[in-house]
């Protein structure tokens, strides 16, 4: 296979990076999970074949059509019987290959789809524009971490639109339907750092729904886990909340630097006087910051919409997230 780095043209944290050092093919991204090479054999297989039927029609329909054409003085034979020899092997010969193309897909589409009992779970919730990681230990996260040979079920769900969850590195791609739970699962084959996509359509910034997903040794999977028991332990209050603005990614939609987004800049924020969508006016201070985060409907700034969802952060990461807006002031 052609080996091509790509690295010159894609923006640096979109790569993935295995830790082997192996790279993307020319037409494929790194093959990280069990499975992947069956998917990937599935796809150059019928390149092939279609390359092959391609050249071989086409390049028949030229000749025939440049040796058989009608010119003067020549009188065109009689058109021979059919032939059943011919008809037998045109028509057997797409039969095997298609049964072979539909067993091979048919297989490995069954093992993608059925989940084994003895799995890491991990809840996903995908929103307008980020995706969130549950963990079994109870915390939250916006970046996926598993561990390599082991594998992981995820149950996803979307709080508004319709998004899609794709690892381009695991060949594992799903929609996730606001209303329903979709599941997918993968056992990683491979330690690294690999993207997450959004791969459905899903609004003003659709293109900036990614995360990554790590593939830890299985130490290393436990050590991240006791890290995240409290990973603020040791920052400020201020290093704190800007550790919950990176991981609740509210960057997606405020700056800090004073350019309205989707919603206002949370430069200067503190102690301001807010103009309301109703008229009325309030002054931002610990409270209304709080409720901002908790209950981002009921007061809306005005000449904004409404489509920042309730964040889950618990009293002690608002506090650091207020001591991080208050910082903000020049
Ligand atoms: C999907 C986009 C989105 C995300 C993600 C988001 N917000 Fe917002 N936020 C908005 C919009 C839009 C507004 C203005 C409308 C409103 O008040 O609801 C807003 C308003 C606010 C306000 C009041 C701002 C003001 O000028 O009065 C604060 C504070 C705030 N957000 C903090 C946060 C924090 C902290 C996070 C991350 C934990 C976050 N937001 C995540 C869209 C978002
Ligand atoms: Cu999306």
């Amino acid at each position: 296979m052609m080996m091509l780095n790509l690295a010159a043209s894609i923006p640096q944290e979109a790569i993935d990076v295995a830790k082997d050092g192996s790279l993307q093919s020319f037409w494929m991204p790194i093959q990280a999970a069990e499975g992947a090479a069956e998917v990937d054999f599935a796809f150059y297989f019928i390149l092939a074949i279609c390359a092959f039927f391609f050249f071989l029609l086409v390049g028949l329909g030229i000749l025939f059509l440049v040796r058989y054409r009608r010119r003067p003085g020549y009188t065109p034979l009689p058109s021979p019987h059919h032939s059943w020899k011919l008809e037998a092997i045109w028509t057997g010969v797409p039969i095997v290959l298609t049964a072979f193309m539909f067993w091979f897909g048919f297989s490995s589409y069954m093992h993608s789809r059925t989940m084994p009992l003895d799995a890491h779970h991990v809840s996903v919730t995908g929103q307008k524009w980020s995706w969130s990681f549950k963990y079994e230990q109870g915390f939250e996260d916006n970046e996926l971490h598993v561990a390599v040979g082991e594998p992981t079920v995820l149950t996803m769900r979307s709080t508004d639109v319709i998004h899609s969850f794709f690892i381009p590195a695991f060949r594992t791609k799903l929609d996730v339907v606001p209303g329903k739970y979709s599941k997918v699962w993968f056992t990683p084959t491979k330690e690294g750092v690999y993207t997450v996509f959004c791969a459905e359509y899903c609004g003003t910034e659709h293109s900036s729904m990614a995360t990554k997903v790590v593939v830890h040794s299985k130490e290393g999977l436990a050590a991240w886990v006791q890290e995240m028991d409290d990973p603020t332990k040791n920052m400020t209050l201020v290093e704190g909340g800007k550790y919950w603005f990176d991981k609740k990614s509210c960057g997606t939609c405020h700056t800090v630097d004073g350019t309205a987004r989707i919603g206002p800049s949370l430069k200067g924020l503190f102690g301001t006087e807010r103009t309301l969508e109703d008229g009325s006016t309030v002054v931002a201070d610990e409270n209304y910051i709080r409720t901002s985060l908790l209950e981002p409907n009921k007061q809306i700034v005005a000449g904004f919409a409404p489509v920042m969802t309730p964040q889950s952060l618990d009293d002690d990461q608002i506090d650091e997230v207020i001591a991080y807006i208050k910082s903000l002031t020049n």
